[in-house]
C-alpha cells in the first residue's frame, strides 16, 4: 500500500516536474538520500544579499535533508550560466538560481529541462520563451515595492504642501536590467507620467552597491545641489547617496531636507531611517530559504505547487519607526 501510494506521488511530481525525474527523487528521499541542490547566487553585492545567502544556507541544510551546492557568480551572468551547466553535469536534484539580469537564459534553461532536472528561480525574476522552462518562481513583486514608495512620496509631498512645486528627483537604479531594477524604477517613471511637478534631473546606476552610489551621487553633486528628492533602488545605494550628500553639505530629512527612499528594510538601512536619513524604507524580503524547502518538499511528497509566488512585504517610514520594530527584525 505504501509503495503504491509513492509511486503515485512520484506520478504526480513527474507531472508538475515536467520531467521523469521526480520519480528518482521520490526513491531517493524513501532511501533517506540527501536531496542535492545547486544553487548560484548572483553575488554578495549588499546586506540583503547575505541574509539571502544565510537564509538559503540555514533553510537547505544536511540536518534538513539537502546536500547544497553552493556558487557566488560574483554579480557577472556568464558565471551564472557557467554555475549552472555544472549543476546540470553533476546531475543535481534541483537547480535554483536568483539570476543577475531579467534576460539571456533561454538555452541553458533548455539543458536544465533536456537533462530533466527542475529549476527554481529565486528573488529576481527572468523572463523565457516558454514558462516551462523553470518549475517555479520565488520572490518579490518589484513593481509593488515602487508603488508602494512612490504612493508614500504623493503623500508626504501633498501634506507638505508642495503639489505645484517643482519636485527635482534623482533615481540611483539597480543592477539594469535586474527585475528589481526594472520594476522599481518602473514606478517611479509612471509616478513621473501622473505629478506634472516632478522632474527627474538624474537617473544613473548604483548597481545596488554603497561604493557605487557613492561615486555616481557625488558626480550628480558636482552638477547640482539642487535637489529634493533622492530615490535609491536600495539601502547599500542609500547609504552611499547619504555619505556623498553629507559630504556637500546637504541634510537628508523629509522635514527641511533631501528626502531619501529606500528598499530593502536592512536592519542598518532601518537605523538611517530611525534617525530620519532615509524617510521611507520598503520592504524586500530576503528571507526565502524556508519558501524555497517548502516548495521543493511538496514537489517531493508530489503535491501542487504554486507556480509565481511574491513573499509578503511591508514598509516603514521615518514618522512611525521604533527601535522596537527594529530589534524585533531577523536581517
Ligand atoms: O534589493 C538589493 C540586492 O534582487 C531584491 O538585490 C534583490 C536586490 C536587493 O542587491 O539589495
Amino acid at each position: 500500500m505504501k509503495k503504491r501510494l509513492i509511486v503515485i506521488a512520484a506520478c504526480i511530481a513527474a507531472l508538475f516536474c515536467g520531467c521523469e525525474k521526480a520519480e528518482q527523487l521520490n526513491a531517493d528521499v524513501i532511501e533517506g538520500k540527501p536531496i542535492v541542490v545547486g544553487f548560484s547566487q548572483v553575488g554578495s553585492e549588499s546586506e540583503w544579499r547575505v541574509a539571502n545567502t544565510e537564509s538559503m544556507k540555514e533553510a537547505l541544510s544536511e540536518e534538513n535533508g539537502y546536500e547544497l551546492i553552493f556558487d557566488d557568480a560574483r554579480n557577472k551572468q556568464e558565471n551564472q550560466i557557467r554555475a549552472i551547466r555544472t549543476f546540470i553535469q553533476q546531475d543535481v536534484d534541483y537547480i535554483v538560481f536568483s539570476p543577475r539580469v531579467e534576460t539571456g537564459w533561454n538555452s541553458i534553461l533548455q539543458e536544465a529541462k533536456e537533462a530533466g532536472i527542475p529549476v527554481i528561480v529565486i528573488d529576481r525574476d527572468i523572463k523565457t520563451v516558454d514558462e516551462d522552462l523553470y518549475t517555479a518562481y520565488i520572490g518579490s513583486n518589484f513593481r509593488e515595492e515602487g508603488e508602494k514608495a512612490v504612493r508614500w512620496l504623493e503623500d508626504l509631498l501633498e501634506s507638505q504642501g508642495r503639489t505645484e512645486e517643482i519636485i527635482r528627483i534623482v533615481d540611483i537604479q539597480g543592477t539594469i536590467e535586474s527585475s528589481a531594477q526594472v520594476g522599481r524604477t518602473a514606478a517611479l517613471e509612471q509616478a513621473l507620467l501622473r505629478n506634472p511637478n516632478w522632474e527627474m534631473i538624474a537617473q544613473e546606476c548604483g548597481d545596488f552597491t554603497r561604493a557605487k552610489a557613492y561615486e555616481v551621487m557625488g558626480e550628480i553633486l558636482n552638477r547640482t545641489k539642487d535637489i529634493d528628492v533622492v530615490y535609491c533602488e536600495n539601502d547599500g545605494e542609500a547609504l552611499g547617496a547619504i555619505d556623498a550628500m553629507e559630504e556637500a553639505g546637504l541634510k537628508c530629512n523629509p522635514n527641511d531636507g533631501v528626502i531619501v527612499i529606500s528598499f530593502d528594510a536592512t536592519r542598518l538601512g532601518l537605523m538611517y531611517c530611525l534617525g530620519g536619513k532615509i524617510a521611507l524604507n520598503v520592504e524586500c524580503n530576503p528571507l526565502q530559504g524556508p519558501y524555497v524547502d517548502d516548495l521543493i518538499k511538496r514537489i517531493e511528497r508530489g503535491e501542487t505547487i504554486e507556480r509565481k509566488k511574491y513573499i509578503d512585504e511591508t514598509q516603514f517610514d521615518c514618522f512611525t519607526i521604533t527601535q522596537d520594530m527594529i530589534d524585533q527584525r531577523d536581517y
